[in-house]
Protein backbone atom coordinates (compact mmCIF):
# COMPACT_ATOMS: atom_id res chain seq x y z
CA UNK A 1 0.00 0.00 0.00
CA UNK A 2 2.50 2.38 1.17
CA UNK A 3 4.44 1.75 -2.21
CA UNK A 4 1.63 2.31 -4.17
CA UNK A 5 1.11 5.78 -2.47
CA UNK A 6 4.22 6.67 -3.34
CA UNK A 7 3.88 5.62 -6.38
CA UNK A 8 0.70 7.70 -6.91
CA UNK A 9 2.30 10.90 -5.41
CA UNK A 10 5.48 11.19 -7.83
CA UNK A 11 3.08 10.30 -10.76
CA UNK A 12 0.24 13.20 -9.64
CA UNK A 13 3.46 15.13 -8.86
CA UNK A 14 5.10 15.00 -12.11
CA UNK A 15 1.47 15.49 -14.17
CA UNK A 16 1.30 18.86 -12.31
CA UNK A 17 4.75 19.89 -13.65
CA UNK A 18 3.35 18.58 -17.06
CA UNK A 19 0.85 20.97 -17.05
CA UNK A 20 2.68 24.03 -15.69
CA UNK A 21 4.61 23.20 -18.63
CA UNK A 22 2.30 23.40 -20.81
CA UNK A 23 -0.06 25.87 -19.46
CA UNK A 24 0.70 29.67 -21.25
CA UNK A 25 2.60 32.03 -19.19
CA UNK A 26 -0.26 34.50 -18.99
CA UNK A 27 -1.64 35.16 -15.61
CA UNK A 28 1.96 34.95 -14.45
CA UNK A 29 4.71 37.71 -14.46
CA UNK A 30 4.75 38.27 -17.81
CA UNK A 31 8.46 38.03 -19.29
CA UNK A 32 9.48 40.15 -21.69
CA UNK A 33 10.54 39.44 -25.20
CA UNK A 34 13.77 40.15 -26.23
CA UNK A 35 13.56 41.14 -30.25
CA UNK A 36 16.50 42.39 -30.31
CA UNK A 37 18.51 38.93 -29.43
CA UNK A 38 15.54 36.79 -31.24
CA UNK A 39 16.35 39.01 -34.63
CA UNK A 40 19.76 38.43 -34.55
CA UNK A 41 19.45 34.82 -33.74
CA UNK A 42 17.17 34.14 -36.61
CA UNK A 43 19.52 36.30 -38.83
CA UNK A 44 22.30 34.39 -37.84
CA UNK A 45 20.41 31.05 -38.47
CA UNK A 46 19.31 32.56 -41.93
CA UNK A 47 22.90 33.30 -43.13
CA UNK A 48 24.58 29.84 -41.18
CA UNK A 49 21.67 27.78 -43.42
CA UNK A 50 22.46 29.63 -46.53
CA UNK A 51 26.05 29.82 -46.41
CA UNK A 52 26.15 25.65 -45.50
CA UNK A 53 23.57 24.91 -48.47
CA UNK A 54 25.13 27.32 -50.78
CA UNK A 55 29.04 26.17 -50.15
CA UNK A 56 27.44 22.69 -50.26
CA UNK A 57 26.35 22.69 -54.06
CA UNK A 58 29.17 25.04 -55.06
CA UNK A 59 31.85 22.40 -54.07
CA UNK A 60 29.41 19.57 -55.81
CA UNK A 61 28.68 21.56 -58.81
CA UNK A 62 32.58 21.86 -59.52
CA UNK A 63 33.63 18.56 -58.40
CA UNK A 64 31.18 17.51 -61.28
CA UNK A 65 32.31 19.67 -63.35
CA UNK A 66 35.59 18.56 -62.92
CA UNK A 67 34.89 14.63 -62.74
CA UNK A 68 31.85 14.11 -66.06
CA UNK A 69 33.77 17.41 -67.91
CA UNK A 70 34.30 16.28 -71.67
CA UNK A 71 37.66 15.48 -72.41
CA UNK A 72 37.62 15.27 -76.38
CA UNK A 73 35.44 16.72 -79.00
CA UNK A 74 34.35 13.37 -80.09
CA UNK A 75 33.11 12.26 -76.73
CA UNK A 76 29.80 11.40 -75.95
CA UNK A 77 28.23 10.67 -72.55
CA UNK A 78 27.34 7.13 -71.78
CA UNK A 79 24.79 8.25 -68.86
CA UNK A 80 21.20 6.53 -69.79
CA UNK A 81 18.17 8.54 -69.10
CA UNK A 82 16.84 8.39 -65.38
CA UNK A 83 13.66 6.12 -65.09
CA UNK A 84 10.91 8.98 -64.59
CA UNK A 85 10.20 7.31 -60.78
CA UNK A 86 14.05 7.99 -60.15
CA UNK A 87 13.96 11.93 -61.80
CA UNK A 88 10.63 12.71 -59.80
CA UNK A 89 12.45 11.29 -56.34
CA UNK A 90 15.43 13.95 -57.36
CA UNK A 91 12.92 16.32 -57.21
CA UNK A 92 10.58 16.24 -54.94
CA UNK A 93 12.64 14.80 -52.04
CA UNK A 94 15.33 17.36 -51.85
CA UNK A 95 12.48 20.35 -52.34
CA UNK A 96 11.10 18.52 -49.19
CA UNK A 97 13.99 19.00 -47.30
CA UNK A 98 14.72 22.23 -48.23
CA UNK A 99 10.88 23.28 -47.67
CA UNK A 100 11.57 21.29 -44.53
CA UNK A 101 14.34 24.09 -43.23
CA UNK A 102 12.20 26.83 -44.75
CA UNK A 103 9.48 26.43 -43.06
CA UNK A 104 11.26 26.39 -39.99
CA UNK A 105 13.26 29.46 -40.26
CA UNK A 106 9.53 30.66 -41.24
CA UNK A 107 7.97 29.75 -38.20
CA UNK A 108 10.65 31.53 -35.86
CA UNK A 109 9.91 34.35 -38.07
CA UNK A 110 5.64 34.51 -36.81
CA UNK A 111 7.19 33.47 -33.38
CA UNK A 112 9.42 36.84 -33.26
CA UNK A 113 6.74 38.96 -35.38
CA UNK A 114 3.69 38.22 -32.70
CA UNK A 115 6.68 39.35 -29.81
CA UNK A 116 6.96 42.29 -32.28
CA UNK A 117 3.24 42.67 -31.99
CA UNK A 118 2.46 41.79 -28.38
CA UNK A 119 2.54 44.80 -26.37
CA UNK A 120 3.92 43.91 -22.47
CA UNK A 121 1.87 45.05 -19.78
CA UNK A 122 2.59 47.83 -17.82
CA UNK A 123 4.66 49.29 -21.27
CA UNK A 124 4.90 53.11 -21.05
CA UNK A 125 2.62 54.81 -23.64
CA UNK A 126 3.81 57.67 -25.50
CA UNK A 127 2.30 59.22 -28.53
CA UNK A 128 4.21 59.92 -31.58
CA UNK A 129 2.74 62.11 -34.63
CA UNK A 130 5.88 62.15 -37.16
CA UNK A 131 5.56 65.26 -39.99
CA UNK A 132 7.51 66.50 -42.51
CA UNK A 133 10.45 66.74 -41.01
CA UNK A 134 10.23 66.16 -37.10
CA UNK A 135 9.34 63.03 -34.49
CA UNK A 136 6.52 65.14 -31.99
CA UNK A 137 6.41 62.74 -29.16
CA UNK A 138 3.76 63.28 -26.45
CA UNK A 139 4.38 61.19 -22.58
CA UNK A 140 1.03 60.13 -20.76
CA UNK A 141 1.60 63.54 -18.84
CA UNK A 142 1.47 66.20 -21.68
CA UNK A 143 4.92 66.84 -21.53
CA UNK A 144 5.90 67.12 -25.66
CA UNK A 145 9.42 66.58 -26.91
CA UNK A 146 10.79 66.74 -30.45
CA UNK A 147 13.03 64.40 -32.00
CA UNK A 148 14.77 63.42 -29.19
CA UNK A 149 12.90 60.48 -26.82
CA UNK A 150 13.54 60.02 -23.04
CA UNK A 151 12.51 57.25 -21.54
CA UNK A 152 13.38 55.05 -18.22
CA UNK A 153 15.85 52.32 -18.61
CA UNK A 154 14.18 48.90 -17.81
CA UNK A 155 10.41 49.86 -18.81
CA UNK A 156 8.83 49.10 -22.13
CA UNK A 157 7.88 51.76 -24.36
CA UNK A 158 5.19 51.51 -26.75
CA UNK A 159 4.98 54.17 -29.25
CA UNK A 160 1.14 55.21 -30.77
CA UNK A 161 2.16 56.66 -34.01
CA UNK A 162 0.05 58.14 -36.73
CA UNK A 163 1.34 61.21 -38.89
CA UNK A 164 0.74 64.75 -39.58
CA UNK A 165 1.27 64.88 -43.51
CA UNK A 166 2.44 61.82 -45.53
CA UNK A 167 4.28 58.43 -44.67
CA UNK A 168 7.15 58.11 -42.43
CA UNK A 169 8.39 55.24 -40.88
CA UNK A 170 9.68 55.67 -37.52
CA UNK A 171 13.02 53.05 -37.32
CA UNK A 172 15.41 52.47 -34.10
CA UNK A 173 17.86 49.89 -35.60
CA UNK A 174 19.38 49.19 -32.25
CA UNK A 175 16.19 47.94 -31.15
CA UNK A 176 15.45 45.96 -34.83
CA UNK A 177 12.67 47.27 -34.99
CA UNK A 178 10.49 49.79 -37.68
CA UNK A 179 6.78 50.80 -38.45
CA UNK A 180 5.20 52.98 -40.43
CA UNK A 181 2.93 56.03 -39.11
CA UNK A 182 0.35 57.61 -41.81
CA UNK A 183 -2.29 60.17 -41.50
CA UNK A 184 -5.89 58.83 -40.38
CA UNK A 185 -4.53 55.71 -38.89
CA UNK A 186 -3.26 54.64 -35.29
CA UNK A 187 0.47 51.92 -35.87
CA UNK A 188 2.27 51.59 -33.14
CA UNK A 189 5.84 49.50 -31.93
CA UNK A 190 7.22 48.80 -28.95
CA UNK A 191 11.04 48.48 -27.83
CA UNK A 192 12.40 47.28 -24.28
CA UNK A 193 15.50 49.66 -23.29
CA UNK A 194 17.17 47.89 -20.87
CA UNK A 195 20.45 49.17 -20.38
CA UNK A 196 20.50 53.58 -20.11
CA UNK A 197 22.22 54.78 -23.17
CA UNK A 198 21.32 56.61 -26.57
CA UNK A 199 19.82 54.79 -29.91
CA UNK A 200 19.50 56.57 -33.25
CA UNK A 201 16.03 57.06 -34.60
CA UNK A 202 15.74 57.41 -38.81
CA UNK A 203 12.81 57.54 -40.89
CA UNK A 204 12.82 54.52 -43.12
CA UNK A 205 10.40 55.93 -45.60
CA UNK A 206 10.72 58.62 -48.15
CA UNK A 207 8.57 61.64 -47.37
CA UNK A 208 10.72 64.40 -49.18
CA UNK A 209 13.26 67.05 -49.35
CA UNK A 210 14.81 66.30 -46.07
CA UNK A 211 13.80 62.99 -45.17
CA UNK A 212 17.37 62.26 -44.65
CA UNK A 213 17.50 64.38 -42.21
CA UNK A 214 14.78 63.09 -40.37
CA UNK A 215 16.65 61.60 -37.28
CA UNK A 216 16.61 61.53 -33.67
CA UNK A 217 17.64 59.68 -30.15
CA UNK A 218 16.03 57.76 -27.68
CA UNK A 219 18.02 58.26 -24.87
CA UNK A 220 17.35 55.43 -22.22
CA UNK A 221 17.67 57.27 -18.75
CA UNK A 222 18.73 55.32 -15.25
CA UNK A 223 14.91 55.39 -13.91
CA UNK A 224 15.73 57.94 -11.16
CA UNK A 225 17.35 60.24 -13.32
CA UNK A 226 14.51 60.29 -15.65
CA UNK A 227 11.48 60.49 -12.87
CA UNK A 228 13.37 63.55 -12.32
CA UNK A 229 13.22 65.00 -15.32
CA UNK A 230 9.83 63.93 -16.50
CA UNK A 231 8.68 65.79 -13.35
CA UNK A 232 10.73 68.57 -13.77
CA UNK A 233 9.11 68.93 -17.32
CA UNK A 234 5.53 68.50 -16.04
CA UNK A 235 6.39 71.17 -14.18
CA UNK A 236 7.66 73.68 -16.58
CA UNK A 237 4.85 72.66 -18.39
CA UNK A 238 1.89 73.70 -15.74
CA UNK A 239 3.59 77.06 -14.88
CA UNK A 240 3.02 77.82 -18.72
CA UNK A 241 0.15 76.89 -19.37
CA UNK A 242 -0.46 78.73 -16.02
CA UNK A 243 1.17 82.02 -17.16
CA UNK A 244 -0.26 81.89 -20.58
CU1 LIG B 1 9.92 60.85 -42.76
Amino acid sequence: MHKFGMTGLSLTSSLIGLIASVLPASGYAQEIADNVKGFDHLWHEVMVSITIIGAAFAIIMVYFMIKYRRRSDEQEGSQKPMSTVSAIGWAVIPVFMFLAEDLYMAAKGWELYNDYRNVPENSMEIKLESAMWSWDYTYPNGVKSYNELRVPAGTPIVLRMTSRDTLHSHYIPDFRIKEDSMPGRVTYIWFHPQEPGEHVVTCAEYCGLLHSRMAGKIIAMPEAEFTAWYKAEAKNLEQNLASN
